[in-house]
């Protein structure tokens, strides 16, 4: 019953059907499963959006209905995340410049918030000195980055460049998180960390912050 669901929730964000996607994400609810589960369902969704549209067979048109019905099944879900408490720490949050996605954002961001972060979230298209000011303005001791394209994701390592100018580089930790992040960017881009998932990311943040 439960996998029927989840699989069909799955199916429906693929084939662009708003309407199941939203009825499918209250059942599921319903029936009591976590949230997060269900978020994680439907990012595979859009895992196979992207490999259709890189196949050829989908276009932008549906790179863009299936990120709006993401958007409106997260707001159902945002809810339904467990809150606890506040006083965890700061967080500067961006998609790094030249990147437009914020799906993942926001899920890292909803997520960070319920587990007690202040989250400064400066939006899409952040150039790099815009998160080392913030960090510094609000005095955050972690920075985290989204980037989805293979195309921007040199520029985070231009976020850590800038700390290093600015004699912050030992007192703020960088997190990139998004499709792009690949371990091995850690050493070429000098990061403190590079996950492609927003769970673990939240494990990672949650250590730093514990450890001060
Ligand atoms: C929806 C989508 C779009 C939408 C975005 C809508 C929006 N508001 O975000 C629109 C239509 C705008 C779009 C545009 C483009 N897109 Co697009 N898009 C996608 C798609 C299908 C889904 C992305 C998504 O939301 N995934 C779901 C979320 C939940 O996953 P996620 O972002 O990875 O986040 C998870 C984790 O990584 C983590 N996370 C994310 N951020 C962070 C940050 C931190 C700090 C942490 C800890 C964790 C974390 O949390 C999330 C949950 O686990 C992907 C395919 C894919 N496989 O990703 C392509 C994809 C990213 N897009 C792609 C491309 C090519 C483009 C365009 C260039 C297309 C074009 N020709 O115009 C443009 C670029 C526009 C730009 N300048 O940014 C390619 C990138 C290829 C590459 N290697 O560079 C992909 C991979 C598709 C493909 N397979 O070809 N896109």
């Amino acid at each position: 019953m439960t996998s029927n669901i989840l699989d069909a929730l799955k199916d429906a964000l693929i084939n662009m059907d708003a309407a199941k996607v939203i009825d499918l994400v209250n059942k599921a609810l319903t029936l009591k499963l976590d949230p997060i589960e269900i978020i994680g369902v439907l990012r595979s969704g859009m895992d196979e959006v992207g490999r259709r549209f890189e196949s050829g067979e989908y276009f932008i048109s549906e790179l863009v209905m299936s990120g709006e019905i993401m958007k409106r099944a997260l707001e159902i879900l945002k809810p339904h995340l467990k809150s606890e408490g506040r006083g965890k720490g700061k967080i500067v949050l961006g998609t790094i410049i030249g990147d437009l996605h914020d799906i993942g954002k926001e899920i890292i961001k909803t997520l960070l918030i319920s587990s007690g972060f202040e989250v400064y979230d400066l939006g899409v298209d952040v150039p790099p000195e815009k998160f080392v000011e913030a960090a510094k303005e609000t005095g955050a001791k972690i920075i985290g980055i989204s980037a989805l394209l293979s195309t921007s994701i040199v520029n985070t390592a231009k976020v850590v460049e800038k700390l290093r100018e600015e004699g912050l580089r030992d007192k703020v930790k960088v997190i990139v998180g998004g499709a792009a992040a690949r371990q091995w960017m850690i050493e070429k881009y000098g990061l403190d960390a590079a996950i492609n998932d927003a769970i673990k990311g939240l494990e990672i943040i949650r250590r730093w912050a514990e450890e001060g």
